[in-house]
């Protein structure tokens, strides 16, 4: 073996070597990018669960706000009466929390963050008029 041949040798494995560099470098970033938008999915389709006021008066209204809730989207609802307060769970990817509180407007009621139109509001029957009567 001359001594060209092994300075020849050692440009092969500089080469390789620093070429082995930028394949393990891009090999990791583009690891990285997997694991990153992967964590961006998962935190997408993660349940999001949500309390606030809802006015209602009567196991009735109660009723009605819950059977509101039961929509596409959303995995578990519950209103207590006592606390004027609805606890729900939904799904971010598959409805929003200004529709939520759009469904139960469209019941006639009204949410702390939206409330419920006039031509809304009489769709409530005549023992859950909110506005006008007291809890019973
Ligand atoms: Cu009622």
């Amino acid at each position: 073996m001359s001594i060209a041949d092994i300075a020849s040798a050692q440009r092969n494995i500089l080469f390789f070597t620093s070429f082995n560099q930028v394949i393990m470098k891009k090999f990791l970033f583009a690891a990285f990018l997997v694991i990153i938008s992967s964590a961006a999915i998962a935190q997408k389709n993660k349940p999001v669960t949500i309390s606030f006021r809802v006015e209602g008066i009567c196991g009735m209204c109660e009723k009605k706000i819950e059977s509101a809730l039961d929509a596409k989207g959303i995995l578990t609802a519950d209103y207590q009466l006592d606390t004027n307060t609805a606890t729900v769970t939904y799904n971010p990817k598959k409805i929003t929390e200004d529709r939520i509180h759009f469904l139960i407007n469209e019941m006639g009621y009204d949410t702390e963050k939206s409330k419920a139109t006039d031509e809304q509001y009489s769709r409530t029957h005549g023992c859950c008029k909110y506005r006008e009567q007291e809890k019973h």
